[in-house]
C-alpha cells in the first residue's frame, strides 16, 4: 500500500495538527492517544513513512521499539503501571484506522487483570 501523507499521524508529525507530546526523538515520536482504552494510553510512531509493521525498515523499527521501551518504563514509574499491553493493528482487516504505523501503549494494573 502506498503511503497517504495526509493520514493524521503525518499530520501530527508535521506540526499542522495538535497533539500531547510524551517523547520525541530524530526517529520517532510518542503522544497521547485521543481516544484512551486506558488512563494513559499513548502511542508510539515513527518519524518514517511506513503504513504498517510491514512496511519499514531494521534500524527504523529498532529506533521505534527502542521508544516503545522508553515509555512503558515510564508508564510504570510515573503512572505506577503494574504493566503495560502492546498492541499493534496491522490493515483494516485487523481494525488499523489510521494508516501509518504505531504501537499502542497500555497501561494495566492487576486488579483489572481477567483470569480464565
Ligand atoms: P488503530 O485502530 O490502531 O488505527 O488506532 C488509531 C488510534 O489513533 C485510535 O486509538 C485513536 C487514535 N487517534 C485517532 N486520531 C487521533 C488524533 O487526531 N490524535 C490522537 N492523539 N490520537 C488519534
Amino acid at each position: 500500500m502506498s503511503y497517504d501523507t495526509n493520514n493524521i499521524f503525518a499530520k501530527i508529525l508535521r506540526g499542522e495538527i495538535p497533539s500531547f507530546k510524551i517523547y520525541e526523538d530524530d526517529y520517532t515520536l510518542a503522544f497521547m492517544d485521543i481516544m484512551p482504552q486506558a488512563e494513559g494510553h499513548a502511542l508510539v510512531i515513527p518519524k518514517f513513512e511506513a503504513t504498517t509493521l510491514l512496511d519499514i525498515p531494521a534500524d527504523q523499527l529498532t529506533h521505534t521499539m527502542t521508544t516503545v521501551q522508553k515509555v512503558i518504563a515510564a508508564q510504570k514509574s510515573e503512572l505506577g503501571a503494574e504493566g503495560v499491553v502492546l498492541m499493534q493493528l496491522n490493515g483494516e482487516g485487523a481494525g488499523q484506522t489510521v494508516p501509518h504505523l504505531h504501537f499502542h501503549l497500555i497501561p494495566a494494573h492487576l486488579s483489572q487483570l481477567k483470569r480464565h
